[in-house]
């Protein structure tokens, strides 16, 4: 076996990948991610102590956060990148040592001074020895704690977003110290272990409502609006990411250019922001979602740019005209560090003209604050009967064929149904036509990923209207997960209690038996059947 990972759903035979990544990582990548991922809970016993006694450190916060997120599904491939973040991991668990003070306890392997070897092939070693498959404890508590970190690694990249536009929680550096810290404490059984990932459940919530604020201050409300789809005469980027500070530097540098900017998968509801809608070349969304991106790249003749997940290996058509921001990274794709995008702006220029090509138009734009707008029209549907039940599919897309399980739900949700959606898996059915329901759109794009805080919101706005729990709403959640950020917002599902959740289109393969049993005991969640028989049960 040269390596293992199973972080996400397409985890090779359902159990694991362990010659090289479905995704396209190698084996040297999964070994430094490993030791990155060892490395940075040695820190956080540190950390974790420093803090007991008064002491924070913003590099080090701050490093932790982009060292999980960095690790994260289809974000970096670039041995050499990681292995900086390594070097770096190494230097800050000294420092992190020093702020501790004295501490005479028992100090884990991860924590102890050990030293980086010098090359690059010896730090593979070393990581290979220190992977996911390497554990001693207990099978369930190995799978608890695997899914408390990819949880924490899902919530660091909406934190990464926040601390772009300026806003940083001190309670989720605290719980990212602790939490990793506790990976290392073989005295907390699988009771600890499963409080930690209801607890990080709780701290992406805390995280999501930030990158909330973060968004309406800078950008105010999203409102419903109409999107373009396809292209328009003349030259183009396509951003793809969830990063919206980044497309607004995007949009302000190529403000009367000539170039126009076109949004790819989860920036599609960045249109919805008054912020970010109010610049006339940012024209259109192009394309579906991540997996299909090699096609769609290399039918899109301008620049490319990611500015988070997910990355595929390009295709020799357009890696010339690709470009990577932030934490993505490719080996051999040029890598943008910074805000000045004149090179890619000076790209678009060379290539090609994209064609007159408009596709139809879809909406987006409904956040909490859009919906609860017409919170008296939606109960009064509910309470007359024109509404009957609420759906959220939402979640990430992806390559399987099962994936169409979500379109198969959605076209045959009843016409009496709402279906409120986020992030990349409404491309499974966002371009069909639901109708409305006296004027409210029976299909409801709440945004991003991330946005998931808005359904909440929604979600809990409805059973205060109701005098109900979110469990008695007549609501069903039906969630597609791919990558970590998935994980985090399961996992914060959960903490609210959240019961009765159809979760597709596979299980995580590091699930054990007896986790899963934990899981349907306490919160009846269950796999994805088909699309009939789910909606006979839900409607029930
Ligand atoms: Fe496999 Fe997913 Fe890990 Fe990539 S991230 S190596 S596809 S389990
Ligand atoms: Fe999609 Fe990668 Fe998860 Fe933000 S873009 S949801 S998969």
């Amino acid at each position: 076996m040269s390596m293992f990972c199973y972080q996400c759903e397409q985890a090779s035979k359902g159990s694991g990948c362990t010659v090289v990544g479905v995704c396209g990582k190698q084996p040297d990548v999964a070994a430094l991610q490993d030791l990155l991922v060892y490395t940075m809970k040695g820190i956080a016993f540190w950390a974790d102590k420093a803090r007991a006694n008064g002491v924070k450190d913003q590099e080090i916060d701050r490093f932790m956060i982009d060292g999980l997120f960095t690790t994260v599904t289809n974000v970096d491939f670039d041995p050499e990148a990681i292995a900086k973040f390594v070097t770096e991991a190494v230097r800050l668990r000294g420092k992190a040592k020093q702020l501790a003070g004295n501490y005479d306890g028992d100090v884990p392997a991860a924590a102890q001074d050990w030293d980086l070897p010098a090359t690059l092939e010896e730090q593979v070693k070393l990581g290979e020895l220190h992977g996911v498959k390497d554990f001693n404890v207990d099978a369930d508590i190995h799978s608890v704690r695997e899914l408390i970190t990819y949880g924490i690694k899902g919530y660091a990249a909406y934190a990464d977003h926040a601390r772009t536009l300026g806003k940083e929680s001190d309670e989720v550096y605290a719980f990212t110290h602790q939490a990793l810290a506790a990976q290392l404490d073989d005295s907390l059984d699988l009771t600890a272990n499963v409080g930690i990932a209801l607890e990080a459940g709780r701290i992406n919530y805390v995280t999501m409502e930030l990158l909330n604020q973060a968004h309406v201050e800078a950008y105010g409300h999203p409102v419903p609006t109409p999107v373009q789809l396809g292209t328009k005469a003349g030259k183009g980027i396509l951003v793809s990411g969830h990063d919206l500070k980044f497309l607004e530097e995007l949009l302000k540098q190529t403000e009367g250019t000539g170039v126009n900017i076109y949004t790819h998968g989860e920036m599609l509801p960045a249109h919805g922001y008054p912020g970010l809608k109010k610049y006339s070349h940012l024209v259109a969304n192009y394309g579906g979602a991540w997996q299909d991106q090699h096609k769609e790249f290399a039918a899109f003749p301008g620049a490319i740019i990611f500015n988070t997940n997910c990355i595929q290996k390009p295709s020799e058509s357009y890696t010339d005209r690709l470009f990577t921001w932030g934490l993505v990274q490719w080996p051999g794709v040029k890598h943008m560090e910074g805000w000045d995008f004149s090179e890619v702006i000076a790209k678009a220029k060379e290539c090609g003209n994209l064609e007159e090509n408009p596709g139809k138009e879809i909406l987006t734009g409904f956040g909490h604050n859009a919906i609860l707008g017409v919170a008296d029209k939606i109960i009064a549907a509910v309470k007359s009967g024109d509404i009957k039940h609420f759906f959220l599919v939402g979640g990430c897309d992806g390559a399987k064929p099962g994936r169409n399980y979500f379109t198969d739900f959605a076209v045959q949700a009843p016409k009496d149904t709402v279906i409120m959606t986020l992030a990349c898996g409404k491309y499974r059915f966002n371009k069909l036509d639901f109708g409305d329901i006296g004027g409210i759109p029976r299909l409801l794009d709440v945004g991003q990923c991330n946005d998931a805080y808005s359904a909440i919101q929604v979600a809990v706005a409805l059973a205060d209207a109701f005098e109900c729990g979110v469990n008695d709403l007549p609501l069903s959640m039906i969630i597609s997960w791919y990558e970590q950020k998935a994980v985090a917002i399961l996992l914060t599902l959960l903490h609210l209690g959240i019961k009765n959740i159809k979760l597709g289109p596979t299980l995580p393969a590091f699930v054990t038996p007896n986790v899963l049993n934990f899981l349907v005991e306490n919160y009846n969640i269950a796999p994805i059947k088909t699309a009939e028989e789910d909606l006979k049960e839900m409607l029930g």
